[in-house]
């Protein structure tokens, strides 16, 4: 399976060139966390590299290792924040592997004890 060309005006790279809102979590010099817009839980967000990167196909080494460190961050201050039992971390590639937005991404879903998991 090979990657298809990365499109410069998925929306996320819209959100992260400020042309579409998003309610921003965290930001550093590689990465970029919001809330996701279509939540599956309370804290349900998404962190993102700044590098153009379709999927994990394509990514670069150094930008996915960035991704992984702030998805450890907001992971711990998800979990802290929400006084969650778990967190779920899901991450999709091509449209037959469930992915809708072509720039890599990867969700964060706090989990709780007492609310059933949904896919
Ligand atoms: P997927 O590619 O299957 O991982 O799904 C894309 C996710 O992105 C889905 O959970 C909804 C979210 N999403 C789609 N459009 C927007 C948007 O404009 N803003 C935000 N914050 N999230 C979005």
């Amino acid at each position: 399976m090979t990657s298809a060309a990365y499109d410069n005006d998925n929306i996320f790279a819209k959100i992260l060139r400020g042309e579409l809102p998003a309610h921003k979590l965290y930001e550093d010099e590689d990465t970029f966390a919001f809330m996701d817009i279509m939540p599956r839980g309370d804290g349900h967000c998404l962190v993102i590299p700044k590098k153009p990167s379709r999927n994990i196909l394509d990514v670069e080494p150094e930008s996915l290792a960035a991704v992984m460190r702030t998805v450890q961050k907001l992971v711990r201050a998800a979990k802290a924040a929400f006084d969650a039992d778990g967190v779920t971390i899901q991450q999709f590639n091509e449209a037959a592997g469930g992915q809708v937005v072509f720039h890599l991404h990867v969700h964060i879903i706090p989990r709780f004890e007492s609310v059933a998991l949904r896919p």
